[in-house]
């Protein structure tokens, strides 16, 4: 059996993330400590074992502030406080504390481009026309022909303004104005409020959204769609740059400490990823992009397409290299939004935990940081949804009723879902194979997966062959070899239907990965000459790869 050292080495200084991996947790779902039936910030403190021995160095959780919980937090009613379901200040403020004493770091979520409708500054703002908030939101007479990200118009009517507000996402998330700039002031505060109360980073949600084209143009109307797709205007918008560096210079510059500042991208682009996190702009450190989560959609999400290898391959070395001397790459499969990776670009059956293994590796071993989603490092799977009952998301439970109202087969629409809703990543984390999992002793507030009973982190743990072992070997790897971190990135094919080969450089030795992509063997055919070196990772073998297996050599 393989011992697996503990006790990563971990760096300081600029660029101290290079070297660091982050794990994120959705914390209604990670763990309940008082058998309510939702995830808390006692649970967390109950596991940070768990995340010391995967070893890794960040923990980023999505939000916990007070909210009336339209789309579970990302619409936040007060940014100075915790929601009791999830605790008190006082157990965030230990959560830091316990997080800190044990050497990693907490990255909070900032969710600034919209409020929830019951925040204060919305209230106000909606109250009347005079208010001293009026232009904290975007008013107007007539909305333009938006639809939002969560189906319908992205406007609605406010009855105590007698006007009608943005809202790119619900119609309970209105969007702030960023063009004001006590807006951007108040949101700074909230920054600075935070990082005084110790917290190591943050996660900025959907801020390439923040600034909106102020002429609000009517957007094209995509074939059976009936609104406008407001993307030109709104994604990596006119200001953003410019709100990024006043940010900041405005309160980031102010603090020396080690930072992490990780931007929400969606629908970016390469050179604009680009712009963001190159260290001389000072804007952010690094962005969550998302071609390589969008592989297997169609003209939208729900519109599900097969798995694209060669597309996969390209867009993720496009970044590579397109970052490769200026900016950082994040590097992450899996979050709350996104169907479980294993389920989609990998096989949940037969070959669940070889696939697991090997979408990790070809993550991992690329140049950036990688983030673990919780239950990624024990391969979890997409939830067997039949009814939209057992849905609770309000993107899916949204398109859903819009499809079926417009007239699409309700059995067609499940489909989709199964494939992409949000929920099958937000299903409870599967601790042990006991009836709450060892998430909950109470009733879950989303249904466990029924495979919590063979997929689990007590099964896995003492396994040397595990997902959960094989992830905490990569991280182990990072921390301890400079070419994970620093070497550079070549593709080593660009053709083969099975294979996704690459090679990292670096002054102290190369590290090369050949990821056999399916469930058949792949013949590595002139990729054989790459079988040199000692095998880092996988096991040793000739030049066929068996099914989904990945190795890795370095020399
Ligand atoms: O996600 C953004 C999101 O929902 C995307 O799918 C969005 O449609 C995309 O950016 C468009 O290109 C974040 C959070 O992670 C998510 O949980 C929230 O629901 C959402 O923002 C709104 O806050
Ligand atoms: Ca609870």
């Amino acid at each position: 059996m393989t011992s697996i050292p503990t006790a990563p080495a971990r760096r300081t200084g600029p660029g101290w993330w290079r070297s660091a991996v982050v794990y994120q947790v959705y914390p209604r779902s990670f763990a309940d400590g008082n058998g309510d039936g939702i995830g808390d910030l006692r649970g967390i403190r109950d596991r940070l074992d768990h995340l010391q021995w995967l070893g890794v160095d960040v923990l980023w959780i999505s939000p916990v502030y007070p909210s009336p919980m339209a789309d579970n937090g990302y619409d936040v009613s007060d940014y100075h406080d915790v929601d009791p379901t999830y605790g008190t200040l006082e157990e965030l403020d230990g959560l830091i504390a316990d997080l800190h004493e044990r050497g990693m770091k907490l990255v909070m979520d900032l969710v600034a481009n919209h409020t929830s409708d019951e925040h204060p500054w919305f209230i106000d703002s909606s109250s009347s026309p005079e208010s001293e908030k009026r232009d904290w939101y975007w008013w107007r007479d007539e909305p333009n022909n938006w639809g939002s990200f969560f189906s319908g118009p992205a406007w609605t009517y406010c009855e105590g303004r007698a006007a009608y507000y943005m809202h790119l996402f619900a119609k309970k998330q209105p969007d702030l104005n960023w063009e004001n700039p006590e807006v951007r002031h108040a949101v700074y505060d909230i920054l600075r409020w935070w990082l005084d109360r110790g917290v190591d980073g943050f996660r900025m949600d959907v801020i390439n959204l923040i600034s909106k084209d102020p002429e609000l143009p009517e957007a094209p109307v995509m074939p059976g769609q009936k609104y406008g797709n407001m993307r030109q205007s709104v994604i990596d918008g006119p200001r953003v740059h410019e709100y990024l560096a006043e940010m900041h210079r405005e309160v980031f510059d102010k603090y020396d400490r080690d930072l992490l500042l990780v931007g929400e991208t969606g629908e970016t682009t390469v050179e604009e990823g680009r712009k963001y996190t190159d260290p001389d702009r000072r804007e952010l450190d690094m962005v969550l992009h998302y071609e390589h989560v969008e592989i297997d959609h169609g003209a939208f999400k729900w519109d599900v397409r097969p798995f694209d290898l060669g597309r996969l391959r390209e867009r993720l070395a496009a970044w590579q290299t397109g970052l490769a001397d200026a900016g950082w790459n994040s590097l992450y499969w899996d979050n709350h939004d996104q169907p479980r990776i294993v389920s989609r670009y990998g096989d949940d059956g037969r070959w669940r935990t070889e696939s697991a293994k090997l979408l990790a590796t070809v993550l991992h071993l690329q140049r950036g940081t990688p983030f673990v989603y919780q239950g990624d490092e024990i391969g979890m799977t997409n939830y067997p949804f039949v009814s939209i009952d057992e849905v609770d998301d309000v993107e899916g439970v949204n398109y859903y009723h819009e499809a079926v109202a417009a007239g699409e087969d309700p059995e067609d629409v499940m489909r989709s879902l199964r494939a992409m809703c949000r929920d099958n990543g937000r299903t409870p984390m599967q601790w042990d194979d006991g009836p709450g999992a060892g998430f909950t002793t109470g009733d879950p507030w989303l249904a466990i997966n029924p495979n919590h009973t063979e997929i689990n982190v007590a099964a896995q743990k003492d396994d040397p062959d595990s997902v959960l072992s094989h992830y905490r070997r990569l991280i182990r790897l990072r921390h301890e070899d400079p070419v994970v971190v620093d070497g550079d990135f070549t593709l080593l094919d660009d053709v083969h239907p099975q294979l996704f080969a690459f090679r990292r450089r670096h002054e102290s030795g190369e590290l090369v990965v050949l990821a056999n992509f399916s469930s058949e063997e792949a013949e590595l055919g002139d990729l054989a000459q790459e079988c040199r070196g000692e095998v880092a990772l996988g096991a040793e073998g000739g030049p066929v790869l068996a099914p989904w297996e990945a190795r890795v050599y370095r020399r």
